[in-house]
């Protein structure tokens, strides 16, 4: 298979292919590589890694495509007026030797909707998570509301996040930031001394030292949403993840280093549901409960824990977010997730201002819609039946849409052992 340094080189397979399509290809394979290797020996896997791994490493050919095709899609959304396409195959270019597969390929230009459409579509879905309890005398499922998205960020867009979330940090740390936006408690015991970063509103988790009572702070300021935030919170809206009806406008930054967590609690009722957290650097396990029990520093007893892959959304509502409880025990590794939510609109904080862009956001239409549509926008035949006609009549070009918003997928859901068990993070325990 690939050699690593064959790639480097300049594979003549590679030859074929665009730096921005190499690019494209080495990210999707990365991503389905549990899926390819299903099944192969362990040296077969290794080998099949080891050529994906090389794509990432192979040289940038072309210098008129200088970014991935997730740079950018982050980027569209950033300039949406940027109408260049980014993938395209030009076979016009004298400068390379072509072969016989290269006569072969057909030119493939992957309009910004197209890009998006495929990204969307390859977003993995689950929304059947089942833990039943006994919650006042009655068997409930509570995880009903629960969703994770996999997929959403792509692995450029998480370290561009990432980076300008670091950014902040050193920002807050300097005092560049509203007093109550950055906190970074005293590292007083294990498991305590996550720094934050509160955007749009700051809220208490329990009664303060003024006596403030837990929610949102009225009469405390924080600075607006950065820029970079707003662009992902269109991106769950316009892909399925969060409903138009509940476009958040805060969010709180949980910066965990080793060993950090997040204690048992219900989200105040000053926000809305639902809402969101997203997560970033490393995976890490959500517990819920109706009854979590704390069991030591950053260590947690409950039913059913998910794991949060890197660049996943976990949607909670419903029983997930007012019947059980959650936490994060002790990370195994740094992570960073941010939490966004909607203020209920009388728990604003005074002088808040809502952001204009974040208005109006509609979700991605995906063919079933536009089938909709176009059925309802049709005149009827006498006979008075709908007239026939194949939703892609209509879509201009648009035919890569699938809607798998209920697709499948076998993640690592673990469900505890007899339905209780116990989560340590740490190798002392
Ligand atoms: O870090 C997470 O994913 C969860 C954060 C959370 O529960 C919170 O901020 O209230």
């Amino acid at each position: 298979m690939t050699d690593p340094a064959k790639a480097q080189d300049g594979d003549p397979f590679l030859l074929n292919y665009d730096a921005a399509e190499v690019r494209i290809a080495a990210e999707f394979l990365s991503n389905w590589l549990p899926f390819l290797s299903r099944g192969l020996c362990k040296s077969c896997t290794q080998t099949l890694s080891d050529g994906i791994r090389s794509l990432h490493t192979a040289p940038l050919a072309s210098p008129t495509v200088k970014k991935s095709w997730a740079d950018m899609a982050l980027e569209d959304d950033l300039a949406a007026e940027e109408n260049e396409v980014g993938s395209f195959i030009n076979m016009n270019d004298s400068s390379v030797e072509r072969t016989s597969v290269d006569e072969l390929k057909p030119k493939v230009a992957l309009s910004r909707d197209q890009r998006e459409y495929i990204r969307f579509s390859s977003v993995q879905r689950k929304k059947d998570f089942i833990c039943l309890e006994r919650v006042n005398g009655k068997f409930v499922n509570i995880l009903d509301g629960l969703e994770l998205h996999k997929g959403v960020f792509s692995a450029a867009e998480q370290k561009r996040i990432v980076s300008y979330v670091e950014q902040l940090e050193e920002m807050g740390r300097n005092g560049q930031l509203k007093e109550r936006t950055f906190s970074a408690p005293q590292k007083w015991m294990r498991g305590k001394g996550r720094v934050t970063l509160q955007f749009g509103c700051c809220y208490n988790y329990a009664v303060d030292k003024n006596g403030n009572p837990p929610g949102i702070l009225k009469n405390e300021t924080v600075d607006p949403l950065p820029h970079l935030f707003k662009v992902m919170i269109k991106r769950l809206v316009r892909w399925h993840v969060l409903p138009p009806s509940c476009v958040p406008d805060s969010c709180i930054v949980n910066i965990y280093e080793e060993g950090d967590c997040i204690p048992p609690h219900i989200d105040n009722h000053d926000f809305v549901r639902p809402f969101s957290t997203v997560s970033f650097l490393s995976e890490c396990e959500i517990l819920f409960g109706s009854n979590l029990k704390i069991v030591g520093a950053g260590e947690f007893a409950g039913s059913y824990a998910i794991p949060l892959p890197v660049g996943s959304v976990l949607v909670i509502n419903g029983n997930g977010a007012d019947v059980a409880k959650h936490c994060v025990p002790a990370v195994p590794a740094k992570r960073i997730s941010i939490t966004f939510r909607r203020m209920d609109e009388s728990k604003r904080p005074s002088g808040y201002a809502p952001e204009p862009d974040l208005e109006g956001l509609q979700p991605l239409l995906v063919e079933a819609d536009r089938s909709r549509k176009y059925y309802a926008s049709r005149p009827r035949r006498s006979s008075g039946k709908p007239a026939v006609g194949r939703g892609d009549r209509m879509d201009h070009g648009r035919r890569l849409i699938v809607d798998n918003t209920d697709a499948r997928y076998s993640g690592r859901i673990r469900q505890g052992h007899g339905n209780r068990r116990r989560f340590r993070a740490n190798s002392e325990n």
